[in-house]
């Protein structure tokens, strides 16, 4: 009897301790993506990326954020496990598909390294419950089951230069996973208001959607401007302004 109380101790103890170990220390996740033909437009031109990009002109990942309900965010929180790409071998032809570099779509090119910087600033902060695989993993997961392109054009909102309200944006994603998103706008070269970043938001398990403790001020107008998409084959006059380079 004096055993079975002290094995039955021993299993709960390792319980909580366990349980405390991987419970999240942040409150919810931003699932942040971006519509790559708003940083053509505010870039004053655009370069396609080459085919071998395997990019889509589509909304791509930016990436999964902790976040406190306080508006801040932890960053950077472990210098001991850096990005290691032979972690993501397998993701690595979806990752270029979906999760493009931002330098890609700028012009002239500047690589950022986008997953590695994502990782080692988000990622670290969530190794209660990711490890780098997982963490990139259930980005492409999210990517995968909320098509946002298509969502909005069921709705009547497409990538075509035109300005939607952005309630109604924000209505058309509600419809579908239950909650409004924050919606980030840039400026196109004429300084209107455009659609640059959706943030959808996740509970502290990046299991399910909830409803945004808060957005960031989205700096939008109450009409934005849907840029259309870069085309991803070939850089044609109408898709890519090359900046001026001087021959003096
Ligand atoms: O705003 C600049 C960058 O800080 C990170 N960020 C911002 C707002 C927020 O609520 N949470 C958050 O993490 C983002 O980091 P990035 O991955 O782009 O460096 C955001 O772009």
């Amino acid at each position: 009897m004096r055993g079975i109380i002290i094995v039955s101790f021993l299993v709960l103890q390792s319980l909580v301790v366990s349980s405390s170990q991987s419970a999240p220390d942040f409150n919810f996740f931003y699932w942040v993506t971006y519509w790559p033909g708003a940083i053509c437009e505010s870039q004053k031109g655009c370069c396609p990326p080459p085919p071998e990009a395997k990019t889509s002109s589509d909304f791509m990942i930016h990436g999964l954020w902790p976040q406190f309900n306080n508006g801040t965010w932890p960053a950077f929180c472990d210098q001991t496990n850096l990005f290691d790409i032979s972690k993501v071998s397998d993701l690595i032809s979806r990752m270029e598909r979906k999760w493009g570099e931002w330098g890609v779509w700028t012009c002239p090119s500047n690589e950022t390294k986008l997953w590695e910087h994502e990782w080692d600033k988000h990622g670290t902060c969530v190794q209660s419950i990711f490890d780098q695989h997982s963490y990139f993993h259930t980005n492409l997961k999210f990517r995968q089951k909320l098509d946002l392109l298509n969502i909005l054009k069921q709705s009547g909102i497409k990538p075509n230069d035109g300005f939607y309200g952005l309630e109604e944006i924000k209505n058309a994603i509600k419809c579908v996973i239950g909650f409004a998103p924050g919606i980030e706008c840039n400026e196109d070269v004429e300084g209107k208001k455009q659609l640059f970043q959706i943030y959808i938001c996740l509970d502290n398990y990046a299991k399910e959607f909830v409803e945004c403790p808060y957005v960031p001020d989205g700096s939008c107008a109450s009409k934005i401007k849907f840029p259309k998409s870069p085309k991803t084959d070939s850089c044609t006059d109408s898709q890519s302004v090359m900046p001026s380079v001087s021959t003096t």
